[in-house]
């Protein structure tokens, strides 16, 4: 490592003589890897949705609840009732759970304000959350994730709101990276979506977008066509939506924690976008209503399980292919010269073993931009 740089991989026997009065440092366990990358989190939010689960165990499904204005709405209330300081320091807690199993990079959703001031105080807690833990985040805003119950039956209103007032605040004050929306039919349409991802291209914002999780809808193709980084669940995608996402190059990102917790029997379609070569990610979508997750490990093992996933391609899920999904692979996700050393180290022989265990953690150490942290 030169400075926060990678400047050099390869067998140690193969090492240039320039190195040879360099510091040496001998890690413990097997295996060093790209620190890892979780690029789908809803992971600031206020309360909990454990009720909620239980009322599910019972029969309700998640769609009824959220009908019933429950669901969203109910981690609305709760996040907007929530101060920015608890809001940092639930999400801290998460967050920890993640870093002690080599994450390096996490995206951050709002989402859960569902107006002006309430999206820009989560994040805004976001942004805090990346300054005191030294983990990079980047931040997506979601403000057409539901809608909220003061514009009931007034959907096109709402996203007018959206877009011409939230979007050039949470632009203005610096607080988003990218822009995402839950685009179903229990939230938004894909025309609505259009509008609001078009608006977010045209101030600068990278582009991605919850589709087909529960239903098709149309919306991974839609998102793809502007350009979109990622489109994300995609159980229910179809070809025209995959191959569209393949000529753009936008990477899928998958999601087996909101899969398992909901239940669900539809798979997305792996060997469809194995064949039309779209990257596949994986990450833990961490929220309180389908997936109250905070391990990427267990993520990995899901995709495979789950989703039929090499675990291989769950390793690359979580490094090469989640750098991509926050525009960030140029810089992170792979063991290159040249690349940021955001790097982690693991007590296993074998790259394939990360996905393996349930519940173990093997990581033994983490460097952070050529930093040490143990
Ligand atoms: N899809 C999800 O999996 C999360 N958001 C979304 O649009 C769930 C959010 C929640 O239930 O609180
Ligand atoms: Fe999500």
């Amino acid at each position: 490592m030169d400075g926060d740089c990678i400047a050099w991989v390869g067998p140690a026997a193969a090492l240039p003589a320039a190195y040879d009065g360099w510091t040496r440092e001998t890690l413990p366990g097997g295996l060093l890897t790209p620190a890892l990358i979780d690029c789908h989190t809803h992971i600031v939010y206020g309360g909990n949705r454990a009720s909620e689960w239980e009322r599910r165990l019972l029969g309700a499904s998640y769609e009824e609840i959220s009908r019933a204005g429950g669901g969203i709405r109910a981690t609305v209330a709760a996040t907007r009732a929530a101060s920015e300081d608890e809001l940092v320091a639930s999400a801290r807690r998460r967050l920890d759970d993640l870093i002690a199993e080599g994450l390096g990079t996490i995206e951050i959703k709002s989402g859960y304000g569902l107006d002006t001031q309430s999206e820009c105080k989560m994040l805004r807690a976001a942004r805090t959350l990346g300054r005191d833990s030294g983990i990079r985040v980047r931040t997506s805003f979601l403000g057409a994730h539901a809608l909220p119950a003061a514009y009931e039956g007034r959907p096109d209103t709402y996203i007018d709101l959206v877009v011409e007032e939230m979007l050039p605040a949470v632009v203005e004050a610096g607080l988003a990276d990218d822009c995402d929306g839950f685009c179903e039919n229990i939230a938004f349409s894909a025309k609505q979506m259009r509008k609001v991802l078009e608006k977010a291209k045209s101030l600068g914002l990278g582009l991605r977008l919850h589709a087909e999780q529960l239903s098709n809808q149309g919306g991974a193709q839609m998102a793809a066509e502007l350009g979109a980084l990622s489109c994300d669940h995609l159980e229910y995608v179809d070809e025209a939506g995959v191959k569209a996402m393949a000529d753009a190059g936008t990477v899928a990102v998958l999601l087996p924690g909101a899969f398992y917790f909901l239940g669900e029997s539809k798979k997305p379609p792996i060997a469809m976008m194995r064949d039309h070569r779209v990257p596949m990610a994986l990450a833990s979508d961490c929220n309180p209503g389908s997936s109250p997750l905070t391990s990427l490990l267990l993520t990995m093992n899901m995709g495979c399980t789950l989703f039929g996933l090499t675990p291989e391609e769950a390793l690359a899920g979580t490094t090469r292919a989640a750098a991509a999904a926050l525009g960030l692979g140029t810089h992170l996700g792979t063991l290159e010269v040249g690349k940021t050393a955001d790097l982690a180290y693991w007590d296993v022989d074998h790259p394939g073993h990360l996905a393996y265990p349930l519940g173990a953690n093997p990581h033994r150490g983490q460097i952070r931009a050529g930093q040490w942290v143990t």
